[in-house]
């Protein structure tokens, strides 16, 4: 795991919890591809030995731009089932739905009074979704990095396991947080990011960030033929043009991916280096190495949808776990802002 500088002792609140925590949310978008996995998902389950964790479903953050119900219901427990699929274990670690605690948003409101319009203006994210979703330029997608620095210190957590994209949102929840700090006193940690070694896995474009709404995934969890068909499509060395040329390993996707999947990445990137290998060779045992060590993530994952009313369970309980830590957090909150 790598981190970003750690939060500085003059500025530590007084009542962080004595083993560090953390926090990290993911929404409920469909089932997980390969760079939420690498980037972060494999991150979560390394730290939750050795960390109080505590992991979201953000399925007000969805709300943004899933506007049907069902779906909305069904790519929740998606999500959930995906996690545990994955490593997570509800025992070590507490995994909830995040409508399910909703003193969230009134946290969230209360962030909104010490968060400048502009900062939340200039957030890259901002930007590209409303590029994105022109039609539908809700506030909720200005606010939700306020939400989300509220998601993370209503825990007083203050480790987050993300991908590199959600640098600037944590960048914001810091600032947040720092404003809310000097106007009211230290009441919340500033919370850094953890990366893990893949904080951006490209898409199969071989350019833009692995992402659902450029549909340019490999999504882990699907059937073995799905995932052919997604890492057949991958771009590799644009300037490798015959089969005789000698490739770049190091600008192609494909190979860097090897790097995750097996500890012979070198003879592989020499084997194209030399041409001895070709891209569609490279490709078919990258195919071969994710299917199977999806294996029993995808089975464990087909289990735990059959059963919705267990995976209800785990989320309640989860829910239930953490409501004194957000209740004592809001208690502390109205007291200093001076509400009732
Ligand atoms: N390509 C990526 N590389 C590394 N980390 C990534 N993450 C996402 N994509 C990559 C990390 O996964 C976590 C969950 O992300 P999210 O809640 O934003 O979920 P998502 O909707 O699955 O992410 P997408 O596909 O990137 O969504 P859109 O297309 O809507 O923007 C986060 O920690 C994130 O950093």
């Amino acid at each position: 795991m790598t981190t970003d500088a750690s939060t500085s002792p003059a500025a530590r609140p007084s009542s962080l919890p004595v083993k560090p925590r953390i926090f990290s949310g993911i929404q409920p978008t469909g089932r997980p591809h390969l760079g939420n996995d690498l980037g972060a998902i494999r991150n979560y389950v390394a730290l939750a030995e050795r960390y109080e964790a505590i992991y979201c479903v953000v399925d007000y953050h969805a709300l943004t731009h899933v506007h049907d119900p069902e779906m909305l219901r069904h790519q929740t427990l998606e999500m959930a089932a995906a996690l545990i699929a994955l490593g997570l274990d509800p025992k070590r670690c507490t995994l909830f739905v995040q409508s399910d605690r909703p003193e969230v948003t009134e946290l969230c409101w209360l962030f909104n009074t010490v968060t400048p319009v502009g900062w939340l203006q200039r957030t890259p994210t901002y930007k590209e979704k409303r590029q994105n979703q022109p039609e539908d330029v809700n506030h909720g997608l200005l606010t939700y990095p306020v939400l989300q620095a509220a998601d993370i210190v209503i825990y007083k957590a203050s480790l987050v396991p993300v991908g590199r994209d959600q640098a600037a949102h944590l960048e914001l929840s810091r600032e947040i947080v720092r404003a809310f700090n000097a106007r009211y006193g230290v009441t919340f940690p500033e919370p850094q990011p953890v990366y893990t070694d893949a904080p951006v896995v490209l898409g199969t474009d071989g350019v833009k960030k692995m992402s659902k709404s450029i549909g340019n995934t490999i999504e882990v969890l699907a059937e073995p033929d799905v995932i052919r068909k997604q890492v057949m499509s991958m771009v590799t060395d644009t300037q490798r043009i015959l089969r005789s040329d000698p490739g770049r390993p190091q600008v192609c996707n494909v190979c860097r991916l090897h790097r995750h999947f097996g500890d012979d990445y070198e003879q592989i990137w020499e084997g194209e280096r030399t041409a001895r290998t070709g891209c569609v060779d490279t490709k078919k045992l990258l195919v071969e190495r994710i299917i199977a060590h999806y294996a029993g993530a995808r089975e464990t994952y087909k289990e735990l949808m059959a059963d919705p009313a267990r995976l209800r369970a785990i989320l309640d309980e989860g829910a239930e776990r953490i409501r004194p830590i957000a209740e004592a957090t809001m208690a502390e909150v109205r007291e200093r802002m001076g509400l009732r």
